[in-house]
């Protein structure tokens, strides 16, 4: 078999995600496997303004950012729709604030598991972002 081994080259480049996006810390919560919803943490960097306006997961049906608040006493989480992230605002999805929902879970996750999640941005370039599945924050 004969490779056109200069288009395959040019085939990889152009499907090289941009790196102008990192995510440190990336982690899911290891969640009992009865459980059909865990959430994403982590510190979302970008050197260029990147408004994010959907994420997507090949084991989840649904992956959505949350934000905790409090209202009227009460904690509640809400989508949000898009985020612009630049260099002065990044992304810090811990805790009781910002988090990635993974709305059910095609298969429980494993301990120590790596799990990519898509970012799309708002003219559809897709960023894999990679998540550990884990116990503790
Ligand atoms: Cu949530």
């Amino acid at each position: 078999m004969k490779f056109n081994w200069i288009s395959l080259v040019g085939l990889l480049l152009l499907s090289q995600p941009s790196f102008a996006i990192d995510l440190a810390g990336g982690f899911i919560r290891l969640m009992p496997p009865t459980s059909k919803t865990t959430a994403g943490y982590g510190k979302l960097t970008s050197k260029v303004d990147t408004c994010l306006v959907s994420f997507s997961s090949d084991v989840a049906n649904k992956v959505e950012l949350h934000k905790h608040s409090e209202e009227n006493g009460m904690m509640k989480m809400r989508h949000v729709e898009r985020f612009l992230v630049t260099e002065q605002t990044p992304l810090n999805m811990e805790s009781g604030g910002y988090h990635l929902m993974l709305i059910g879970l095609k298969r429980p996750l494993k301990d120590g598991e790596r799990i990519v999640i898509q970012a799309q941005d708002e003219e559809g370039q897709r960023y894999p972002l990679t998540l550990t599945v884990g116990r503790d924050y």
